[in-house]
């Protein structure tokens, strides 16, 4: 009787297999397994009519049967609802492909990376560091205790009282000096700043600068001055003039602000330049003798310049871009245009 199972086993699997839709697998699921008429179902009952000794062996090959092709039943059922993928068009592999839209790199970045060439050429090398800064580096080695009047100069992002966003690159200068342990240096400091102020055609509350720092013996006023120059020349064109401005700057003594001869109308007078013929290019100085001592330099046998610049507001001048509000707001069609 044992055999007579696996016989309809065998048939079973067969005509399975045969099925090749949906409805013809329920046809053989009513022929086997339905409750009624079905091949299996029949055999169960037909148990009793069995001699006794029988009974158990057919009872437990038929039940395993039934288990058994109701399993294959559902496999089978889930192969074939699976939606098929019909060719609807030919595809004609001899088109052209699809160009690849190619990325380029953001206005500001080019111009970094143009500083860091002009500025790598004169012994520069480039450091960062972080954009969440503390008081304490931001304002207070760099002469400004709390609640003196100089930190309203930089209007500043609180992350708790004692953590801002850095609200400019400077206090850069504390950390390399602290790094370098009173080796010379000459390094420059790109990366983020924040202001808490109001965006303006000229000022974003978010912006690069770029800091230089150089520390020696005897580096003097006319060091930074030859720097600036040099800066301009190269970026700008060889026939530039830069003067220097007196100034203010807590960190800085002297201090000055370094402008260039307009580049738009060549010293004449424009919009660019407000009619006075000159832009401002950074803000710069010597480094204070308190700041070379908290950066862990002494000030009687050591002295240095530095100067903060606006990569943004440099390719404003060498792209004649009369809004820096352009550089963030995503608009494609304003950063395709540069490299
Ligand atoms: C400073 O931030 C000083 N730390 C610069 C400095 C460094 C002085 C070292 C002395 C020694 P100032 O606030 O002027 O200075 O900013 C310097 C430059 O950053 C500006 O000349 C300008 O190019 C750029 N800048 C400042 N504020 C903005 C702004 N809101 N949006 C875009 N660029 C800005």
């Amino acid at each position: 009787m044992v055999e007579k199972v696996q016989m309809l086993k065998e048939e079973a699997m067969q005509a399975l297999q045969a099925a090749s839709n949906l409805p013809e697998l329920d046809d053989w699921r009513v022929k086997y397994l339905g409750r009624k008429g079905g091949a299996v179902t029949q055999l169960l009952r037909s148990i009793p009519e069995l001699p006794a000794e029988e009974r158990p062996a057919f009872g437990q090959a038929a039940n395993e049967l039934k288990g058994f092709l109701q399993e294959r039943y559902e496999a089978r059922h889930a192969e074939l609802s699976r939606p098929t993928v019909e060719m609807t068009e030919a595809i004609d592999v001899t088109l052209p492909g699809r160009p690849v839209n190619l990325g380029r790199l953001h206005l500001t970045i080019q111009t970094l990376r143009e500083m860091y060439a002009i500025f790598g050429q004169m012994g520069f090398q480039v450091e960062e560091w972080p954009e969440v800064e503390t008081d304490l580096l931001n304002f207070e080695l760099l002469n400004m205790p709390p609640h003196h009047p100089a930190r309203d100069m930089w209007d500043t992002f609180y992350v708790n009282p004692k953590v801002v966003l850095r609200t400019h690159t400077s206090p850069g200068q504390i950390r390399s000096m602290r790094k370098h342990c009173s080796d010379p240096i000459r390094i420059i400091l790109p990366g983020k700043c924040y202001r808490y102020e109001a965006v303006t055609a000229r000022s974003e509350f978010m912006f690069y600068q770029v800091e230089g720092l150089a520390v020696g013996r005897r580096i003097t006023l006319a060091d930074l001055k030859g720097t600036m120059v040099d800066f301009a020349r190269q970026m700008f064109g060889a026939d530039r003039e830069v003067r220097f401005r007196c100034s203010y700057f807590p960190f800085t003594e002297p201090s000055v602000e370094v402008d260039m001869d307009c580049i738009i109308c060549g010293g004449e007078g424009c919009r660019v330049c407000k009619h006075t013929g000159w832009v401002e290019i950074c803000g710069a100085g010597m480094v204070h003798p308190q700041v070379l001592s908290n950066g862990g330099y002494d000030p009687d046998v050591y002295s240095g310049f530095a100067f903060g610049m606006g990569p943004e507001r440099v390719a404003m001048l060498k792209h004649d871009i009369d809004d820096i509000r352009y550089f963030y707001s995503n608009d494609l069609r304003f950063l395709k245009q540069f490299g």
